[in-house]
């Protein structure tokens, strides 16, 4: 039998689950590359106070690997990683991982993909499987004196544990999900915490209670209860996801709740300012059980005027007034368009990346390109689903590729690339479907490309996963033939 060689890149949580499938189904010829020290990927890089996955601990997880041990409805991001860990440990990935190489670059030459190593090393695969996430590259605002800051400056995702927040006055600048649960943690932690806001964000309440013993046992107990709490959780985020692919009366209850969770904000002044004005879930729904309790803590300030620089001591808003702080926290984000760079991916007749996605990414089916062939990515272009946790997508995502290793496998292909006709269609029937999704309706998000349309799946992740799991129609790609019988 055909023994292909593959690389994946990146071992977060695509990355893993990819190698796990690829063990499962035989496929035992493959180099996981980790440009960083362990594995969990984003769940490894962010370890700011605070962070909490807004996804429930039971839904989160690999259905192969159900942990009966989760500690609250709502897991911390070392709880999360700690798993990540363990399911790479438990399902033999070790052996296959080469930490602390970072693929530079990968290069189709005829004869499958050359990639290269920050190691120096240079290798010919079959196959590169990209598991590289996109929210990874962290982004600077490019505000006039940040360099000038005396105290110290963190992006969210490049925290240091060396830092003392003790006594100190804390700026946080950005309110998207990170921002807000860094707000929740400090507050009442540090003497002052000043938030700067250029956009209000609609927030979801939750309560993330603790498991009790009992529970736990229960779910290591009766294996059945951890697939149902999962089914569960999928049924109520399909429901939730409907809001976000049409206008209707799911869009309405969220907005409903969020405004409501808004009147829990005493002080009317704040209240205003902390009011967005586009529909919630436009941008990516906050989802907290805290910020609005921290917000309005004595010592906890917003600041809604527009940062106009930064100078040594602190931050100087529009209205001249001067924020005095000591440590200027930047929860800005990320370039969520970065997939797979800054690796220079070259395919067939010198075609890079870059070029291919000049106008933004595009793929076929989130997972595939044109004229890169036996290249496939996970979590890819219009993969990400909103609020919707990568760990389906990824699971998803994953046996498509298996099935075509599989194929491989057999004999029944060398190359494979979807055909560009194919990829135009896809790509321009979800154009058309994305002015009915909610992240259209009138807000700036990382979630749009260059073109103003969203970079996310405009249906239902149901129907996502039900495309990627059936089989591929022929005509939508181009399969070469393998000219020699490899060993
Ligand atoms: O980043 P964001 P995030 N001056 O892009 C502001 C995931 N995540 O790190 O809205 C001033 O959402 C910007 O302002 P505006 C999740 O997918 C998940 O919070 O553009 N402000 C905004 O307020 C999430 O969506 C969890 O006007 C500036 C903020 O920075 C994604 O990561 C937890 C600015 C950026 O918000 C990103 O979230 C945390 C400037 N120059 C994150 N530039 C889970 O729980 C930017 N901003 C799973």
């Amino acid at each position: 039998m055909n023994t292909p060689r593959i690389a994946i890149v990146g071992a977060g949580i695509s990355g893993i689950c990819m190698g796990v499938a690829l063990r499962r189904a035989g496929f035992t010829d493959f180099t996981l590359f980790e440009k960083g020290a362990d594995y969990g990927g984003t769940w490894r890089d962010n370890v700011y106070p605070g962070l909490v996955c807004d996804v429930p601990s039971r839904y989160y997880q690999f259905t192969f690997a159900m942990n009966p041990e989760w500690s609250r409805l709502y897991s911390t991001g070392p709880e999360i990683k700690d798993y990540l860990v363990g399911v790479a440990h438990d399902h033999g990935l070790r052996e296959h991982t080469r930490f602390g190489v970072e693929v530079t670059a990968a290069e189709f030459t005829g004869d499958g993909w050359r990639v290269s190593g920050s190691d120096g090393r240079v290798e010919r695969f079959d196959f590169v499987l990209c598991a590289t996430g996109f929210l990874h590259r962290p982004n600077l605002p490019d505000i006039p004196g940040l360099d000038e800051f005396r105290g110290t400056v963190m992006h969210s995702a490049r925290w240091r544990d060396d830092v003392e927040l003790t006594g100190k006055r804390v700026g946080v600048i950005g309110t998207g999900s990170t921002g807000t649960q860094l707000v929740g943690a400090l507050a009442g932690q540090v003497p002052k915490v000043v938030m700067f806001q250029r956009t209000p964000q609609w927030i979801l309440p939750t309560v993330n209670r603790a498991y009790t013993g009992v529970s736990k046992q229960l779910y290591r107990r009766i294996p059945l209860l951890g697939k149902a709490s999962y089914h569960l959780n999928r049924g109520f985020f399909a429901a939730f996801s409907q809001g976000l692919v049409h206008p209707g009366r799911v869009r309405t209850f969220i907005q409903w709740v969020v405004a409501r969770n808004l009147r829990s904000v005493e002080d009317p002044v704040l209240r205003r300012k902390l009011t967005p004005d586009y529909q919630a879930m436009c941008k990516r729904l906050v989802v907290s059980d805290r910020f609005y309790r921290a917000i309005q803590r004595p010592d906890v300030e917003l600041v809604t005027e527009g940062i106009d620089h930064i100078d040594e001591h602190g931050v100087v808003t529009a209205d001249g007034v001067h924020h005095d702080l000591d440590i200027l926290l930047l929860a800005t984000g990320f370039d969520s368009h970065a997939f797979m760079r800054p690796m220079a991916i070259t395919g067939t007749d010198g075609r890079t990346l870059d070029e291919a996605w000049a106008a933004g990414p595009r793929a076929f089916e989130g997972v595939m390109m044109p004229d890169f062939p036996n290249l496939f990515m996970l979590v890819g272009p219009h993969s990400p689903f909103a609020n919707h946790p990568l760990t389906a997508v990824a699971e998803a995502q994953s046996a498509r590729i298996v099935g075509w290793l599989t194929r491989w496998r057999a004999g029944e292909f060398e190359t494979v690339a979807p055909t560009r006709a194919a990829t135009d269609r896809y790509n321009a029937r979800m154009r058309a479907a994305a002015p009915s999704t909610v992240w259209t309706t009138g807000c700036q998000s990382w979630y749009l490309g260059k073109d103003g349309l969203p970079e996310l799946w405009p249906w239902t992740p149901s129907a996502y996963e039900k495309l990627i799991r059936s089989t591929p129609t022929a005509a939508d790609y181009r399969l070469s033939q393998r000219a020699v019988t490899r060993k």
